[in-house]
């Protein structure tokens, strides 16, 4: 009997498609090489990817034309805004990734300097149904200016009085002299599906490939530290090390003060953790990426 092939939507081109394609590939996922701009098959596992714009996946997975999907939460928010057929899609999973914020903003010299200042104004953004339900929740009237991109010169050109857009590094809004004064959403990649899957043909794979991103989700903040110290001063190496409950003690050939720690970190081990290491007695300190994990 053959097994059905699981058909995840993923973004043909831009910043989802990047993280997208870089979990898939550490979740051990080998496409197959292949001339076709829509459909590229995994030669190892039954799963095809449906390369669509980012907009389009919500409806797609909503339809059945997917199975699953890759989208930002901005999008699938807005998707949701706008049509009551998408309101039967679920997040499986977040996935880390394109991380941003839906923010509203002004320009710097000009006279809006707080959500309420917003009474009567217009807002220029891509998504005018977040948006407008975040102003409206807070008592606030404004005119959605809707565009598909470009939003920051808004304000410049006399289309809006504010705009309301993504922001990750903030680099955009600083060189339009705009400034930001409100967090509508914030946002990262997920895995979406519709909620309502009777007897779903494709259910294996999905779970394994559910079981593979958590995997490297969590591997990806996870480090491996080894590091020797002062047996004596154990319990004080302990605390410093983040997020480990359990680690290694073990003996050091011809040592009798010193012992070997071996730890899994599932916090970010920063330039300061192995400082403070350092001052409790702790040397030959290793830090080292984990690659794969399995609970
Ligand atoms: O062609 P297609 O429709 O598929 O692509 P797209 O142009 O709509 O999407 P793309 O690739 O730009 O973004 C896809 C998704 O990435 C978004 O829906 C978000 O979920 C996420 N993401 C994360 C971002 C950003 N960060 C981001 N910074 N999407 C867009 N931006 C833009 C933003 O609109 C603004 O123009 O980057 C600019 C701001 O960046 P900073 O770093 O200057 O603040
Ligand atoms: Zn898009």
């Amino acid at each position: 009997m053959s097994v059905e092939r699981l058909t995840l939507g993923v973004q043909k081109k831009g910043r989802l498609a990047d993280g997208g394609f870089e979990l898939l590939k550490r979740a051990g996922v080998k496409l197959a090489y292949g001339r076709d701009q829509l459909l590229r098959r995994a030669e190892n596992l039954p799963l095809d990817l449906m390369l669509i714009r980012d907009d389009d996946i919500p409806s797609f997975v909503a339809t059945g034309a997917c199975d699953y999907g890759i989208v930002g939460e901005n999008v699938l928010h807005e998707a949701k805004h706008r049509s009551a057929r998408l309101s039967g899609l679920e997040v499986v999973l977040k996935l880390g990734f394109a991380r941003c914020r839906l923010k509203l903003a002004a320009a710097k010299d000009g006279n809006i300097r707080t959500i309420d200042d917003l009474n009567g104004r217009t807002v220029a953004t891509s998504y005018p149904g977040l948006t407008q339900a975040y102003l409206r929740e807070r008592g606030v009237e404004a005119e959605m200016v809707e565009m598909g991109g470009s939003v920051e010169v808004a304000p410049k050109v006399g289309v809006a009085d504010a705009i309301c857009d993504l922001v990750s590094t903030g680099a955009t809004l600083e060189a339009n002299g705009l400034f930001a004064f409100e967090t509508v959403f914030e946002s990262e990649a997920v895995l979406i599906r519709r909620s309502e899957r009777a007897e779903d043909p494709v259910e294996d794979t999905a779970q394994l490939l559910v079981q593979r991103f958590e995997g490297v989700i969590a591997s990806r903040q996870t480090k491996y530290i080894l590091l020797n110290a002062p047996t004596d001063r154990i319990e004080e190496v302990r605390a410093v090390l983040p997020g480990t409950d359990a680690p290694t003690v073990a003996p050091v050939v011809g040592r009798e003060d010193v012992v070997a720690v071996h730890a899994v970190c599932t916090e970010e081990v920063f330039w300061s953790t192995l400082e403070r290491l350092k001052a409790v007695g702790a040397r030959s300190i290793l830090v080292m990426p984990i690659e794969k994990m399995m609970a």
